[in-house]
């Protein structure tokens, strides 16, 4: 482990505020960081308050002016060696992401490659920033779009992909010519630390100035507030739970900034008759018991024929039971801790509300004790036969808890499947034709993800990721989500050398 930190520059104490390579002394209060599968302290970042946060949005507006007028490939190119750099340190950051988050190796490397591949598609779309032209109705005027910079971009990161979220913000961002100011979750601040030194790295290595990737570590109550209210973030990019993206969204709208809004998801798989098993039951059980459930895409739903719904229990149930749940940084390891005892007791209410609510529990729901469970933050994963308008059903529980249901036809599960307030990732499986194309459909998923023979998590970055409802309807990573870090200019050049006003107006002095 102390390699690890060596090797990415973080100390037994850090400074929780950084406009690049220059770290600022801060005033704030000493938040440790502890590992959630041993319960012991890793090392200790020092908050950022208010003083700190102004003296980064200074850095970061200053830097704007002069990054902005960067060519977008060159500011590519930066990007290019960030991608780089984090090939280089894949295996060090990828294990810290398990060692502070609790995500198995695997994932936690998984997650650095979701890193490079933004960085990767970031550097193509440096030189794809393209705005359309059209032909005005007046003679010898032309007509064209422009993409310009937006700004510094205000980027809010959930615990749970500590590090990719912030990646697919901050590349985009870059290479779109804005600055950013990172506030990571306080549950996993050294991640945080070692991506801003990445990346600072780069950045003084190619000359540029301080204050184009900026870190904030501090309180949602005052870095984050300040940082809703601050009208020089013309937009901020946030994941989270659906209730910080009602009030983050409240405020930012109300100050008609822009806000990209990644919350919550209630995400379901129907298996139809014509489902391949042996497809779903490893993909179901990725989808709900990966990372511990605690993906905003994991898989929280199983809407399945009732033809087919007691055989699939089974099937799952046997497939629980080989989940071998301890130390994330163990090879043979599936499924680490929950991010925090918190997290366990949400885990336990959601289990005792699917009771009261008449739901039958099929397996697991055990908060482990004993050698390597020291921390009490590690489960074993549930599963629990219930209806869909349970209230419990209805919210997302950040856990590895899988409720599973069954329906008569289609339209049965369709109705099922989009009756939850959430509306991000879902799946079929099924190798019937009529009933995946209907999946699909205008009358099928409601929700910004949809997929065919494969689970609900573990999103390609190239195409938009992001859900409908009260998912928040953002878009963020591949496909045109870089128009949002940009602002759209529409331009009209007269070269006839007359005055002629557009829907043919007379105005005659
Ligand atoms: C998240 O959980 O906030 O699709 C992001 C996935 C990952 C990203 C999840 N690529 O599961």
């Amino acid at each position: 482990m102390q390699q690890i930190l060596a090797n990415l520059g973080i100390k037994e104490i850090n400074p929780g505020a950084s406009t690049g390579a220059e770290w600022l002394d801060c005033s704030g209060t000493a938040l440790d960081s502890f590992s959630p599968a041993s319960g012991r302290k890793i090392a200790t970042v020092t908050q950022c308050e208010v003083d700190e946060y102004e003296k980064v949005m200074e850095a970061a507006a200053s830097a704007f002016k002069e990054w902005r007028m960067v060519p977008a490939p060159v500011r590519g190119e930066v990007v290019r060696q960030i991608g780089d750099a984090l090939r280089r340190h894949k295996e060090d950051l990828g294990a810290l992401v398990s060692l502070e988050m609790g995500k198995i190796k695997q994932e936690g490397l998984g997650e650095v490659q979701e890193m490079i591949d933004i960085c990767d598609l970031a550097v193509g779309m440096s030189r794809q920033l393209h705005g359309l032209t059209t032909h005005s109705e007046r003679a010898k005027h032309r007509m064209y779009e422009q993409w310009h910079p937006l700004g510094i971009v205000g980027v809010i990161s959930a615990f749970n992909f500590p590090v990719a979220v912030w990646a697919w913000n901050t590349m985009l961002a870059l290479v779109c010519g804005d600055t950013v100011v990172w506030k990571p979750s306080s549950k996993t601040p050294l991640t945080a630390v070692a991506c801003q030194k990445i990346a600072a790295d780069v950045i003084r290595a190619n000359g540029y100035p301080e204050g184009i990737s900026n870190l904030v570590i501090g309180r949602g109550a005052t870095i984050g507030d300040r940082m809703s209210h601050d009208p020089r973030l013309p937009l901020i990019s946030a994941t989270g739970s659906t209730p910080m993206g009602k009030k983050l969204g409240a405020i930012v709208g109300g100050r008609l900034g822009r806000a990209i809004l990644e919350l919550g998801g209630n995400n379901a798989i129907i298996v139809t008759p014509d489902a391949d098993m042996s497809l779903a039951i490893p993909n179901i059980a990725f989808g709900a018991v990966g990372t511990a459930g605690q993906r905003c895409t994991s898989t929280r739903r199983i809407i399945a024929h009732s033809s087919i719904v007691d055989s699939l229990v089974d099937k799952l149930k046997a497939a629980y039971a080989t989940v071998k749940i301890g130390d994330p940084l163990d090879e043979s390891t599936l499924m680490g801790p929950l991010i925090d005892k918190g997290a366990v007791q949400d885990m336990q209410n959601a289990i005792k509300r699917v009771g009261e609510e008449g739901g039958e529990m099929v397996c697991g729901g055990e908060v482990l004790d004993g050698p390597g469970y020291e921390s009490g933050c590690f489960v074993t994963p549930a599963i629990a036969r219930v209806k869909n308008e349970f209230a419990i059903v209805q919210e997302e529980t950040f856990a590895p808890l899988l409720y599973v249901m069954s329906y008569d036809t289609l339209d049965e599960a369709l109705a099922l499947h989009n009756d939850v307030p959430q509306g991000l990732s879902s799946s079929i499986f099924s190798n019937n034709m009529i009933e995946t194309e209907t999946f699909l459909s205008h009358m099928g998923s409601d929700c910004g993800i949809a997929n065919v023979n494969l689970g609900t998590s573990g999103a390609e970055i190239g195409l938009a990721f992001g859900g409908e409802k009260e998912t928040g309807g953002g878009r963020e990573s591949g496909s045109d989500a870089w128009k949002l870090y940009m602002r759209r200019q529409t331009n009209t050049m007269n070269w006839s050398g007359e005055t002629a006003l557009a829907q043919g107006i007379k105005f005659d002095l």
